[in-house]
């Protein structure tokens, strides 16, 4: 320091050379900061305080606030970058939205990270499962109510936003909301986990939980699983079933994941915490814009489900987006996908083109009406981009049915039949090609775009295909499932993927040549087929009747292309496999009752396997 006494200049004290040179804690400068970054403890309704970082451009005034309420880190999304610039030490996905003045909040959920209290993996509503006084849509209300109180910058509007995790925070946030809440913009919401969205899909178990568990509910040790860096496939099978693998990995030390397992069927425990069924019951009072990816690897079901439970195009306050996204692909660039190429970067149209307009027109002062379709989806395929809807779905069904010698036809086969495989346990079919890396993002992020000719050939795949189309089908809504499938076994999981097969000769386009693109997967444990909460075994040789939705699309089937369903009962490591002998719980499932199966897919009168496409007239 330099220090002047009456007019005499005294040479400064130097730094000792012996001074610890670690500093105890230090604020990063920012003199040329453009923005405000507040942290501040919230006190919810039981005194319990949660972590929030309020984030606004410098000299701000009358701004709308726009909330997340992640389990992520909410000081992590706050500092992606070390920069003077808020641009870029918020997610870019937020950019649109401070350059506007928009005041970005992020808190961490009760229990985890800077927060207070408990972490509860997917803390339900107060209810049956909840018996304390607070839950995500109490916590919504005080941390909103403590907002437009102490932000003095803000005009008291606050918007609610955050895919998956945020996602389903942002739809909790609906239930009994604050009067400051104003819009919502769910992405890619847990809304059940057990149909379709993170833990199970139609009962067959996602193993990739574990690892998820791990990581997100430690607080020392513990942490990944230690795969390795072989394949993953290999991992899991050594260890036998899933609750084999959750004991030799110690996964069940872990409460969330042994709430997991302790629930494989679809109980009070799921059904009473299904955020479509709590959303349903009520009656919606703030403006929602539910968005999905169309390729949605974790939560594919929630969104659509959420929209349909609401009313859908009976409620004006309800709106549906489903972009070709993977999942949360929405926040980032979306310009491709796997070996696809977009009109663009879909994810910054729809932020600044849709989300933001939307938003502007609830949350600011004096908002302009925004001219915000009811339904917006982007056409794959042959499609060429956005498309406004007044509802969802837009095609009808229309079944396309399997046949004989492979085929696929919009006939029905004329005379009965059935094409048979091998499925054996012991070699479950690979979701993507080995050696699998079920945390390398590069493969998980794109895996239900993944070119199918890498198991196409096995003999426990089977594919059935169209002649090439003379003329486009266009299909928007949900694809039904409808198979006639028979086992040998007395419990089977079935996968049906349909699948838009490009044409081999493509010099304009060599990467998607002859390529086998999944427009929709999706799986289903045979013992749910009389009722997800009734396991039963089934009888070997008899044919059930498998009804079940694929993913919600818009897809374009070109021209010269063929149409494609490929079947096949196992989907490994990614989900769990069934011994194809019925047992009472498959997390106990023994060596021994892992055993092939014959399966045989049926066609024809009385039995005539579809998968029923919402065509487009
Ligand atoms: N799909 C993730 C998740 C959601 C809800 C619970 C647990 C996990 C996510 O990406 O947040």
């Amino acid at each position: 320091l330099l220090m002047a006494t009456a007019g005499t200049a005294q040479t400064p004290a130097l730094t000792p050379p012996m001074t610890n040179d670690m500093v105890e804690s230090y604020a990063v400068a920012r003199p040329q900061a453009d923005y405000v970054r507040r942290e501040v403890m919230i006190p919810m309704r039981d005194g319990t305080k949660l972590f929030t970082v309020i984030v606004m451009p410098k000299g701000t005034k009358d701004g709308p606030m726009l909330l997340t309420r992640t389990p992520y880190d909410a000081d992590k999304a706050t500092s992606r970058n070390r920069s003077q610039s808020i641009t870029e030490i918020l997610p870019i996905s937020d950019a649109e939205f401070v350059r506007d003045g928009y005041i970005r909040v992020y808190q961490d959920v009760r229990g985890i990270h800077r927060s207070q209290g408990d972490y509860v993996m997917n803390r339900p509503l107060r209810g049956p499962l909840n018996a304390t006084a607070v839950d995500h849509a109490t916590d919504a209300y005080d941390t909103i109510d403590w907002l437009v109180k102490n932000v003095p910058e803000s005009n008291g509007r606050v918007g609610i936003t955050g895919s998956s995790y945020p996602g389903f925070t942002a739809l909790m946030a609906l239930i009994d909301p604050h009067p400051a809440l104003k819009a919502a913009v769910p992405q890619s919401p847990m809304v059940d986990g057990w149909i379709g969205d993170d833990w199970y899909h139609n009962g067959a178990f996602r193993q990739s939980a574990f690892d998820y568990i791990m990581r997100q509910t430690t607080k020392k040790g513990g942490g990944a699983v230690p795969y390795g860096s072989g394949d993953d496939y290999d991992v899991y099978l050594a260890a036998g079933s899933a609750g084999d693998f959750a004991r030799a990995y110690g996964a069940d030390a872990f409460p969330a994941a042994r709430k997991m397992m302790e629930h494989p069927a679809y109980d009070a425990y799921w059904q009473e915490q299904a955020v479509d069924k709590l959303l349903g019951k009520r009656k919606l009072t703030v403006p929602t814009m539910l968005v999905v990816g169309q390729w949605d690897q974790e939560d594919s079901y929630g969104a659509p489900a959420v929209y349909e439970a609401l009313g859908g195009a009976k409620n004006p306050l309800v709106h549906l987006v489903i972009g070709p996204w993977r999942h949360s692909g929405v926040n980032y660039d979306g310009s491709s996908l796997g070996k696809l190429d977009f009109d663009g970067d879909t994810g910054l149209q729809f932020r600044a083109r849709t989300m933001k307009p939307f938003l502007d027109q609830y949350l600011k002062t004096g908002g302009k009406q925004a001219d915000t379709p009811p339904v917006l989806t982007y056409a794959t395929g042959g499609g060429d981009g956005w498309e406004r809807a007044r509802a969802w779905p837009v095609g009808k069904g229309k079944p396309i049915y399997l046949q004989a010698d492979n085929g696929l036809a919009f006939t029905p086969a004329a005379t009965a039949g059935a094409a048979t495989f091998v499925s054996d346990p012991a070699k479950p079919v690979p979701f993507v090609p080995r050696p699998v890396h079920l945390r390398d993002g590069e493969v998980w992020r794109p895996w239900l775009v993944a070119d199918q000719r890498f198991v196409a050939d096995r003999p426990d795949v089977i594919s059935f295909t169209s002649a090439p189309l003379d003329k486009a089908v266009h299909i928007a809504g949900q694809p039904m499932v409808d198979l006639f499938a028979a086992t040998s076994g007395t419990d089977s999981d079935w996968v049906v993927k349909l699948i838009d097969v490009y044409p081999d000769d493509a010099t304009a386009k060599p990467k998607t040549a002859g390529m086998q693109l999944p427009v929709g997967i999706e799986i289903y444990r045979g013992r749910y087929v009389h009722g997800f909460p009734t396991p039963a075994a089934l009888t070997p040789g008899k044919n059930e009747n498998y009804r079940f939705g694929l993913p919600h699309v818009n897809h374009v089937f070109a021209p010269g292309h063929r149409i494609m369903v490929q079947v096949q009962s196992s989907l490994f490591p990614l989900y769990d496999r069934n011994p194809q002998t019925f047992v009472p719980n498959i997390f106990d499932a023994k060596a021994a009752d892992y055993k092939p199966a014959t399966q045989r897919i049926a066609y024809g009168p009385g039995q005539a396997s579809a998968v029923w496409l919402p065509v487009v007239p």
